[in-house]
């Protein structure tokens, strides 16, 4: 006999709409309404601003370690505008642009980088889960809630957000396989930033693209242009569309590029070069957005000019109004709160130590 050819049922494909230079394909240039357009560019410039500030906030001691987005706004806004309210959002750390589309407010963000537990408060009525630190986790958990949506024959979706280094981890492999074999709502976008702290994409995987890593487990992959919001949101809505309709899981893979650093506790100098950064630069999702809003009449230098001032003016009120609530929050003794219904021995004694102390500095 001789050897055939396996036909799979899926091939990769890869997406891009709207070029680095503004030029769009019009053959596959999608039809969203301009108040959506500009909805879009209005969520990713204030992704980029408060990304501005908070490393602003973060260097000045105002608040802690965070991981910034800068470079990652297409990736983000195109995927989320594609859901709705009751579908659940599923971030890693470095989706705040995804965040606030979701309805959280800045200053919850600002509060969690500041340490305060009442940042990490659970809003019942929106259905997003909190930031997931430990890599990879959180697909899973995503899976589970599709899996749970479904079971309930209910029409939503879970969309989770994580990098290219989580597609290392097993919880990734484990989620995929999960949501391919019982057909879960699930779309994973995984955010290729090209670099997991300091280990680049090359070492994360032999594979040409992370896409393809879905086909393994039965389900579809893509990869987009990740700088180019129209061609994330064109294959998120598909994806999202026929999760809902009960055609399963998704994978999309953005290409994208972590333009700042790791974290404010990290030195890319340290192990990348400048010239990929710059390379990156001519890439930037935004400027070539305001490109296509102008060629079509939506967006005059004069309304830029107008909008930026209005972010900044929501930024600014949203700091100075977080740094007032502050000044009433923290209290160091709520790191013994939320652990353990009853606090073991040891750790009521060192309560009540930091307690005598805290009495004795007067705070
Ligand atoms: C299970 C686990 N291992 C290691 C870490 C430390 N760590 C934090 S972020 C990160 C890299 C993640 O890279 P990627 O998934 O590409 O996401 P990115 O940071 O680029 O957004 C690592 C190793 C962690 N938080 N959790
Ligand atoms: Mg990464």
């Amino acid at each position: 006999m001789p050897k055939t050819e396996i036909d799979l049922p899926y091939r990769v494909e890869y997406l891009s709409i709207l070029d680095q230079h503004g030029e769009v394909d019009k053959n596959l240039e999608p039809d969203i309404p301009d108040e959506l357009l500009l909805k879009l560019h209005r969520a990713m410039m204030m992704g980029r601003r408060l990304d501005e500030r908070l490393l602003q906030l973060q260097r000045q001691g105002r608040m802690g370690t965070f991981a910034p987005i800068i470079g990652q706004e297409a990736a983000q806004i195109g995927a989320v505008a594609t859901l709705e309210p009751s579908d659940w959002f599923v971030p890693a750390f470095r989706e705040m642009a995804a965040e606030l589309w979701r309805g959280k407010k800045i200053e919850h963000v600002i509060l969690l980088y500041a340490g305060y537990n009442e940042g990490g408060e659970i809003h019942s009525d929106l259905n997003n889960l909190p930031v997931a630190i430990p890599v990879g986790s959180q697909i899973l958990h995503a899976v589970g809630l599709s899996y749970a949506m479904k079971y309930r024959k209910k029409k939503e979706v879970a969309m989770v957000f994580f990098g290219d280094g989580a597609t290392s981890q097993g919880d990734f492999h484990e989620a995929l396989n999960f949501a391919g074999v019982f057909q879960t709502p699930t779309v994973f976008v995984c955010q290729n930033n090209h670099w997991a702290i300091s280990l680049p994409r090359a070492r994360q995987t032999r594979s040409k693209t992370l896409a393809q890593k879905a086909l393994a487990y039965g389900a579809p992959g893509i990869q987009v242009d990740g700088n180019d919001v129209l061609a994330v949101y064109t294959a998120a809505k598909e994806a999202v569309e026929r999760a809902r309709a009960g055609g399963g899981p998704t994978m999309i893979e953005c290409l994208t590029y972590r333009m700042s650093v790791h974290t404010t506790a990290d030195d890319p100098k340290r192990y990348r070069k400048e010239e990929e950064v710059k390379e990156w630069l001519g890439r930037d999702a935004l400027i070539r957005f305001q490109k296509y809003l102008k060629n079509k009449g939506l967006l005059s230098d004069d309304q830029l000019e107008a909008l930026e001032e209005e972010i900044k003016e929501e930024i600014k009120t949203a700091v100075d109004e977080t740094e007032k609530r502050m000044k009433e929050l923290g209290n160091p003794l709520d790191m013994f709160e939320h652990l353990y219904a009853e606090l073991p021995p040891y750790l009521r004694e060192q309560r009540r130590e930091l307690e005598l102390e805290l009495q004795e500095a007067g705070k």
